[in-house]
């Protein structure tokens, strides 16, 4: 490879890891900020949604929620609370799934999960209670001229309700240890994964009040890259080890899960997570040269370890 070509990509890796670390911070600065204290009583259940809450997640979502904004001309500060809320709804469904009753899980974001250091009752109540913050969040925003609150507080709704994020919970506990067909899986993976990733970018380019033609086209864009990310997740389960990964690696496999990898096999599904980046990137088209941040991100989530 030419010396220039491996410099410029040297370059282009830091850039997006200093990006993404700023952003974090931006993003754990907030939520420190909004999150209930854990002095406020009940404090079990304070700490417990905290400790959760900042337990080392990526903040993928506020921060596509936040790029989204940026590339609509938009300002940081009003998608920021938006940003926070599918943060919150993404650590309840974290939570929720390591129990014992779902995935029983020990381990998430490298740490001992929620039910076993505050047991599974406060799990499931520190779950239902950032659920409810995340709505609490999003209703402080105020209307903007094409998207009244209604709109906003609907759309996060139906990605976290029974049609999408619950959805893809219970065909996938319901796929278990079965023949899963790959349209069977393609909507597990659009329920239970994109659905949130899509409404973390349409909540940041509403937040900047963008055009109908925008939101659709960051529409298409998180789905593409929603669907991406959950087949990297499944290579990533059967490729990694569980230091890397933070979560028990090898999971899918123990518990019969259906995963691109158990369908299709690995090197199919590295094509398809590459396909459906491509894709991600083709929907971004309308933009011309508007939306850098977010073809960076889908080549920085197609080549990530963990
Ligand atoms: C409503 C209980 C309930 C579950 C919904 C989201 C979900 C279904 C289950 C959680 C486990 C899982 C495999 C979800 C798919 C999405 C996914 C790959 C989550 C992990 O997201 P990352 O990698 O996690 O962004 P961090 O910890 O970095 O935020």
């Amino acid at each position: 490879m030419h010396k220039r070509f491996v410099l410029q990509e040297s370059d282009n890796k830091r850039a997006i890891t200093n990006y993404l670390a700023s952003r974090q911070r931006m993003v754990d600065g907030a939520l420190q900020a909004y999150l209930p204290k854990p002095s406020i009583k009940p404090k079990t259940i304070h700490k417990a949604m905290r400790y959760s809450v900042f337990a080392g997640g990526k903040r993928l979502r506020p921060i596509l929620c936040l790029a989204a904004a940026e590339c609509c001309g938009g300002e940081l500060s009003a998608a920021l609370p938006l940003a926070c809320a599918v943060e919150c709804v993404h650590t309840y469904s974290l939570i929720h799934d390591d129990l014992p009753c779902m995935d029983d899980d020990d381990l998430r974001r490298g740490m001992p999960t929620s039910h076993k250091v505050f047991g599974e009752a406060i799990a499931v109540l520190a779950g239902d209670a950032l659920l409810t913050f995340a709505f609490e969040l999003a209703a402080q925003v105020p209307a903007w001229p094409r998207y009244s609150l209604n709109d906003i507080i609907r759309e996060l709704a139906i990605a976290s309700g029974s049609r999408n994020l619950i959805a893809g919970q219970v065909a996938d506990l319901e796929g278990e240890g079965k023949r899963v067909s790959l349209p069977a899986l393609r909507f597990i993976h659009q329920s239970k994964t994109a659905a949130l990733l899509r409404t973390s970018i349409r909540l940041g380019a509403m937040s900047a009040n963008a055009a109908p033609a925008r939101l659709q086209t960051l529409s298409e864009f998180g789905m593409s890259l929603g669907l991406a990310f959950q087949v990297i997740d499944d290579i990533l389960d059967v490729t990694q080890s569980s230091e890397t990964l933070g979560k028990s690696a090898g999971k899918d496999l123990v518990s019969e899960k259906a995963t691109y990898p158990s369908v299709i096999g690995l090197d199919q599904s590295r094509k398809v997570a590459k396909r459906l980046t491509e894709e991600a990137h083709r929907s971004l088209n309308p933009f011309v040269s508007k939306a850098g941040i977010l073809h960076q991100l889908a080549d920085y989530l197609l080549d990530r370890e963990y």
